[in-house]
């Protein structure tokens, strides 16, 4: 289902705006609840957002809403993690709030690898 045909999409939201395919994005995978599409500044050599086409603000709020889509974002960011051959291990990231830096109120999961990565983050 795409997200112009559901209720819960927000017509001035960047990615449900992606979701829809009403603005470009490289996606890389999809499953019926969910889309997954290349960041367009990549801090790694994989650097892909999975994203619920359903849209809420924050992955906590999914988890309230539907934790089945919860579970199938999730699963998606490993399905992605597998396609893009990041066998030796990724980084699954959600930024929630400012002080996060979230910059996007759609609800999000950066995975990103394909280099070694440091802890803590910055
Ligand atoms: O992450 C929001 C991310 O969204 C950030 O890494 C840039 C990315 N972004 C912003 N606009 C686009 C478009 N048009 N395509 C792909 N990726 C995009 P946050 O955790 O909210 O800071």
């Amino acid at each position: 289902m795409s997200a112009e045909s559901t209720p819960t999409s927000q017509a001035d939201c960047l990615f449900c705006r992606i979701v829809a395919g009403e603005i470009p994005a490289t996606i890389v995978h999809e499953t019926p609840n969910t889309t997954a599409f290349r960041d367009i500044d990549p801090q790694a050599p994989t650097h892909v957002l999975v994203v619920p086409k359903r849209h809420v603000p924050t992955l906590a709020e999914l988890a309230d809403v539907s934790p089945e889509e919860l579970a199938e974002v999730v699963r998606a960011a490993g399905e992605v993690a597998r396609m893009e051959g990041l066998e030796r291990g990724y980084r699954a990231v959600y930024n929630t709030g400012p002080d996060a830096q979230q910059s996007v109120f759609h609800a999000h999961v950066h995975v990103v690898g394909g280099r070694p990565m440091t802890w803590p983050p910055g």
